[in-house]
């Protein structure tokens, strides 16, 4: 009998609980506790740490978890890293839903960067108006340069002071073309900083730089742990058992 945790957070995550809850399967879903309102999802939810890969493992043999999905953002490596050690420990099944990297198109200004330092080293010095839609974790480095014009991008209102000024947008997106080209216009964005986040839902602000010929610098994602990975709902619903009407 089937009970699968699917570790979500991510839109992808959110499709995968709606088939799953469709084919009654039993799961259950679990956020990290990063922002306040959650969106709902159709399947028993659980917010916030496991605890570790111990509190992890805990979890898996007290709850009869038969099945883990990782279907977490492709840069919650911490979590891949913990899954991967704890279905290991406990000899669950595992497999992540891990969407492909956005990749550039003709047209496309991306600056390549390893991560948040490479991306700051990679801003100009004169003052420049930039779009940081990398959210609210990793924003601090950016303080070192704070002869530019700041425009930030939080799931949810700033509860602290921030580490430098800056303006802020509350939206948790999924965002659209029209949203974004009108958001950089207005504000005069020159530079857009973005991590390779992939899917749908945050792919609008790379096609917008496109459009306006804006230079994006592109944070590629982490190191993730070897683990079985498909792309789609349906595998992994194949991977359940299940075949879906999504077809495949
Ligand atoms: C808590 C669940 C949906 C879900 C929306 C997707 C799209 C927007 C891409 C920009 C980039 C960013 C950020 C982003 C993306 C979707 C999707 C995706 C980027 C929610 C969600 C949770 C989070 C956590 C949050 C992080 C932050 C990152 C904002 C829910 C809305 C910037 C990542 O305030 C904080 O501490 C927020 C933290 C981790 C990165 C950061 O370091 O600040 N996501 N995002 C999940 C949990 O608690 O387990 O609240 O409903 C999910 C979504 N985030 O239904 O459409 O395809 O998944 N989220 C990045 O890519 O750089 C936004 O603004 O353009
Ligand atoms: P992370 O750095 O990889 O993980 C840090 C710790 O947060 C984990 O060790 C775990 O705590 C807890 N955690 C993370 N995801 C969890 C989940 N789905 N369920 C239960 N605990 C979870 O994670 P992150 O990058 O902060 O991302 C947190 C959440 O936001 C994830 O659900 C992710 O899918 C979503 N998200 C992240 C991003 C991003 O840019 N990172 C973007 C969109 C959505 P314990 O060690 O205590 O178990």
């Amino acid at each position: 009998m089937i009970r699968a945790l699917i570790l979500g957070g991510t839109a992808d995550a959110s499709l995968l609980a709606a088939e799953i809850a469709r084919a009654r399967i039993d799961a259950v879903y679990s956020y990290g506790g990063r922002t306040r309102a959650p969106a709902d999802q159709p399947l028993p939810t659980r917010i916030g740490g496991f605890g570790g890969v111990s509190g992890l493992a805990g979890y898996i043999r007290s709850e009869g978890i038969t099945h883990v999905i990782d279907a977490t953002h492709p840069f919650a490596a911490e979590m891949s890293r913990h899954a991967v050690e704890a279905c290991a420990k406990t000899g669950t099944p595992l497999i992540a839903l891990e969407r492909a990297t956005w990749t550039k198109a003709p047209g496309d200004n991306w600056i390549e960067v390893a991560d948040v330092t490479a991306a700051l080293a990679a801003l100009p010095e004169t003052p420049a108006k930039i779009f940081l839609a990398i959210g609210r974790q990793h924003i601090a480095p950016f303080a070192t340069k704070p002869q530019h014009a700041y425009t930030l991008r939080f799931v949810d209102p700033p509860e602290a002071p921030l580490p430098f000024a800056a303006d802020v947008i509350v939206s948790r997106g999924p965002f659209t073309l029209d949203g974004e080209l009108e958001m950089m216009r207005t504000r005069g964005i020159a530079w857009i900083v973005a991590r390779n986040s992939g899917g749908d839902g945050a792919r609008a602000k790379i096609d917008a730089a496109r459009k306006l010929g804006l230079p994006v610098i592109m944070i590629a994602r982490p190191e993730l742990p070897d683990r079985q990975r498909v792309e789609s709902v349906a595998e992994i619903m194949q991977w359940l058992g299940h075949r879906t009407c999504l077809g495949a």
